[in-house]
């Protein structure tokens, strides 16, 4: 995937650098779904200390790390391995991220790479001013002591990132549990590709109502705990969108009183300025009365008679914030 850049007005003037980067067998799959659907401005960077696994992933750039440690061949399930092998690739990931405004970065949590390299890319990213994303998974609970390690991962992970979605495997097995592994696993993937592709495109894409890199980073810049949601329906239906946003099995979407919100609209030309409105108004009929809220809107032709809803939302109440800790 190439990076699109120079149509629309304020793209043009921004430049803004959007990296996505995936780490370990699980990120890496991840960024083979990004690849495949696209993300308007994005560049994808695949990073492993798997040679073999990295060959059969498509990214903008691969980085195999750490082959003077295990010659291309895996941790072994370590993350301490994962972490030096990160760190021996310090001035490449340094010189990689130089100048990057948006960060994500995602990997699954418990094996050795995503668990120890995910934190030290996060912390050279921040170093460099930029504004990090994390989107983690934690593994099954049957995976046994790989929860411990990647409880341990998350919270350096955390650390280093202004904002982080953490995600359950383990929901998929209240969701999906005749399917097999590979493609559980591929839910997943779908879902976190679909979320970096919304917030992405939010201020990659020029909009009718325009938002840019300053709003997404009054919402997501400061660490809080945050959410995401994504929704989609026809023009007919709007509630179903907001429904669909606010019922995701896989992410904590309990925003009752939160106290900011980015909302972003996307429809069909034909989309009314009283479905937009009715969209948002329900959506923000959940925050706190004094929420602060950014709103954006673009019309897509491909939409066609479609509305699309994606949300982020932060300053959850203390409740929400200590349920998604425990998590953590
Ligand atoms: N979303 C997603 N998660 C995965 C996938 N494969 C594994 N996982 C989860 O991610 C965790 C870490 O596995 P990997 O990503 O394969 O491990 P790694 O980071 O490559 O680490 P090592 O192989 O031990 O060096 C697993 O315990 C699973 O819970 C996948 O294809 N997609
Ligand atoms: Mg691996």
């Amino acid at each position: 995937m190439n990076r699109r850049r120079g149509f629309g007005n304020k793209d043009d003037s921004s430049g803004l650098d959007v990296l996505v980067v995936g780490v370990g067998g699980g990120g890496n799959n991840s960024i083979n779904r990004l690849s495949r659907i696209g993300a308007y401005g994005a560049k994808t960077i695949a990073v492993n200390t798997d040679r073999e696994h990295l060959k059969s992933i498509t990214a903008d750039t691969k980085m195999l790390i750490g082959k003077e440690h295990n010659k291309g061949l895996g941790t072994g399930g370590n993350p301490n391995v994962g972490m030096q092998c990160a760190e021996s690739a310090y001035g490449g990931f340094k010189k990689l991220l130089k100048d990057t405004e948006l960060v994500f970065i995602t990997a699954g949590m418990g094996g050795g790479t995503g668990t120890g390299a995910a934190p030290v890319i996060a912390e050279i990213a921040r170093k460099q001013k930029a504004m990090v994303i994390s989107i983690a998974t934690m593994p099954f609970s049957i995976e046994g002591n790989r929860r411990e390690t990647a409880i341990r991962g998350v919270s350096r992970l955390r650390e280093y990132s202004n904002s982080m979605i953490l995600l359950e495997n383990d929901k998929l097995l209240e969701v999906v549990p005749d399917l097999p592994m590979d493609q559980a696993f591929g839910i997943m993937d779908s879902l976190i590709s679909e979320l970096i592709k919304s917030v992405t495109e939010i201020i990659t894409l020029p909009s009718l109502i325009n938002l840019d890199y300053n709003d997404l980073k009054s919402v997501l810049g400061n660490g809080g705990v945050s959410t995401m949601m994504v929704g989609e329906s026809t023009f007919d239906e709007p509630k179903k969108a907001v429904e669909e946003a606010s019922k995701n099995p896989f992410l904590n979407v309990d925003y009752t009183g939160a106290k900011k919100a980015l909302i972003h609209v996307t429809g069909g030309p034909n989309l009314s300025i009283s479905k937009m409105n009715d969209v948002v108004d329900m959506m923000t009929s959940k925050l706190d009365p004094k929420a602060g809220v950014i709103f954006g809107a673009r019309i897509d032709e491909e939409c066609q008679n479609r509305i699309k809803l994606m949300s982020i939302v932060t300053g959850l109440n203390k409740g929400q914030k200590n349920k998604i800790k425990t998590i953590a």
